[in-house]
């Protein structure tokens, strides 16, 4: 065995995070919409999979126009979900099971209904006018510039009281704070301690890249507005305000944050996750869910393609001396076994067990989203009424009833793209509404395959996926080099088999992982061979055998084996 030490142990490294949307987890009270009550509940179901840090989606007071990333009292518990008590009640009880919080902040925008927004648009001169963003209109009366907003038209919008416009790069409900008032950093630095004084483990912050806004934003060229993101983010005091929120804040408590960087490069982001900066521990990179995306069209992506994005993250998290990420989906995106795998009857399971086996082996840490541990589907969304998603709504508007793309073809890349197909109800077991609520109508359709995929099947099935993922975690709490050691791809260009070797002192991994439906092998590196198999989603029959240089590989066949020097 290794003696080799890994420079900078950390718990956070190290941990297994499981993100919760709260409204589609576990519905305690039979109203349809998942709460805090719920998470409680399956508190044990999470312990057991191995998971020790949860990030929960936004839990705050909000009129949900974006399902909570619109916040209306950041120290509130939304009722729907619970109570404060509820909260501090989830608090100790995941203490008492080892496990860590980490929060959702969300701090680029409030919801106009919060307080200082229903202040900010009284008057010019009221104390909080400039917690926002306000500008005049250009010289015909329309908006100040030509920022765009993710949910489809300008990003500004014009407020009859004062005659001037505000910005919002979201939905008109979710207006820009003005980072650069000192005044909304104090807020929100003392919002941050509210809850880090209850004992929260840190944060996950959306959007980040896109406090800072650019000076005089200059008008977007077409280019630029095809993906505005990276025209918007990175603005030039970013890195003061996360610096200061470090110095004012995080340095005081022993947390994790890992920012959603919407916008940045991999150039970039040394400068947010390098380890002598101090400003963010670890990034969401978007690179990967979105390769086959060019705006809200769906496109192909071939396994090179993956495999560059992956050299390229690593490369940035790592070079100089930061953490990264690993994940697959989140709530923003479509299921993982349909996006990059085989959601078919045949193929479902493998393909989720050789997809969990990429994302726990690749270096940082992963991040498993709702559902993803029981290989549940995309849903099959038909009409635009099967939609509940703002920016599918806006988009049908802005798209399809202005005549510009047929509904067809829109309808055809988001039934596949869809942030709705993460959000539908976790299948828990075969009962009515798959067990997520006793309601008769959950404020989203349960996916119709929940008979089929649910938690209870797989709990008592040991080759269920849901055992898979369990296997895996422990595997990769147990193995050091699995969470510090060097990645290394051994064939980039091999346009079916991912294979690469993890290597931490004399320890030495190799994973190899077929993303097709027929047989395919990996070749070791030139002079190894194998000396034990770790895990395989195959029966031992089709494992690797001892010395082999080669590894056959059956369809969506994934191994992670030791190796010799
Ligand atoms: O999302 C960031 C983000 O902008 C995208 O992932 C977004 O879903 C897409 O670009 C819309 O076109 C974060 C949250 O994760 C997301 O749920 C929120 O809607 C958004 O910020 C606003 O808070
Ligand atoms: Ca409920």
């Amino acid at each position: 065995m290794s003696t080799a030490s890994p420079e900078h142990p950390t718990w956070w490294k190290e941990a297994t995070v499981y993100q919760i949307y709260p409204r589609s987890f576990k519905d305690s009270n039979g109203d349809g919409l998942g709460d805090i009550p719920g998470i409680i509940e399956k508190l044990d179901y999470l312990s057991t999979l191995g998971i020790n840090v949860i990030w929960l989606s936004p839990h705050f007071d909000s009129p949900n126009v974006d399902n909570g990333y619109d916040i209306r009292d950041y120290r509130k518990v939304l009722k729907e979900f619970g109570s404060m008590a509820d909260f501090d009640q989830l608090l100790s009880e995941m203490k008492q099971r080892d496990m860590r919080l980490v929060i959702d902040l969300v701090v680029n925008h409030s919801s106009d209904e919060h307080e200082w927004f229903e202040q900010s648009r009284q008057s010019k001169d009221n104390p909080y006018r400039d917690f926002y963003i306000w500008r005049d209109g250009n010289s015909d009366g329309g908006p100040p510039n030509n920022y765009a907003s993710f949910f489809s038209g300008s990003a500004w919008s014009k407020d009859d009281r004062t005659g001037q416009y505000y910005l919002h790069y979201f939905a008109a409900k979710q207006p820009d704070l003005n980072w650069e008032n000192p005044s909304v950093r104090e807020e929100v630095y003392s919002l941050m301690k509210f809850w880090l004084d209850k004992g929260v483990a840190g944060f996950r912050m959306d959007v980040i890249p896109l406090i800072s806004k650019q000076p005089d934003m200059p008008e977007l060229t077409p280019e630029q507005l095809h993906a505005p993101e990276y025209a918007y983010a990175n603005g030039p005091h970013l890195h003061d305000y996360l610096q200061e929120m470090n110095r004012e804040v995080l340095s005081k408590y022993d947390v994790m944050t890992v920012g959603e960087a919407f916008g940045i490069t991999y150039a970039e982001t040394p400068a947010l996750v390098g380890r002598d900066r101090n400003e963010l521990n670890m990034i969401f990179h978007f690179d990967l869910v979105r390769l086959d995306r060019d705006g809200w069209r769906k496109t192909e992506w071939t396994l090179p393609e993956l495999k560059e994005i992956n050299r390229n993250i690593y490369e940035a998290d790592y070079g100089e001396g930061g953490w990264g990420t690993t994940f697959l989906t989140n709530h923003d995106n479509p299921r993982a076994v349909s996006h990059f795998g085989n959601d078919s009857a045949e193929w479902r399971e493998l393909s989720a067990k050789a997809l969990a086996t990429m994302m726990f082996t690749l270096k940082g840490t992963p991040y498993v989203y709702q559902g993803d541990e029981l290989g549940m589907t995309n849903f099959p969304l038909e009409r635009i009424d099967d939609y509940q998603d703002i920016e599918v709504k806006r988009a049908w508007q802005e798209e399809v009833v202005s005549g510009q793309v047929s509904a067809e073809e829109f309808l055809e890349s988001y039934a596949q793209t869809s942030r709705d197909n993460a959000r539908t109800p976790m299948q828990w077991s075969a009962e009515p509404q798959a067990g997520f609520t006793t309601a008769d109508t959950p404020w989203f359709a349960v996916n119709p395959n929940y008979r089929d995929i649910n938690a209870e099947h797989q709990q008592d099935n040991p080759h269920s996926v849901y055992h898979f993922y369990r296997q895996l975690i422990a595997l990769r709490r147990a193995t050091p080099a699995l969470i510090y050691g060097d990645y290394h791809d051994l064939a980039p260009q091999d346009p079916n088999v991912y294979s690469y070797t993890r290597a931490l002192g004399d320890q030495r991994y190799m994973v190899a992982i077929n993303f097709t439906e027929e047989e395919q092998e990996a070749a070791l590196p030139s002079g190894a061979s194998v000396v034990s198999v770790s895990l395989s989603n195959y029966p031992d029959e089709q494992s690797p055998q001892q010395d082999a240089q080669v590894i056959q590989l059956q369809p969506w066949q994934a191994v992670v084996v030791t190796i010799s020097a």
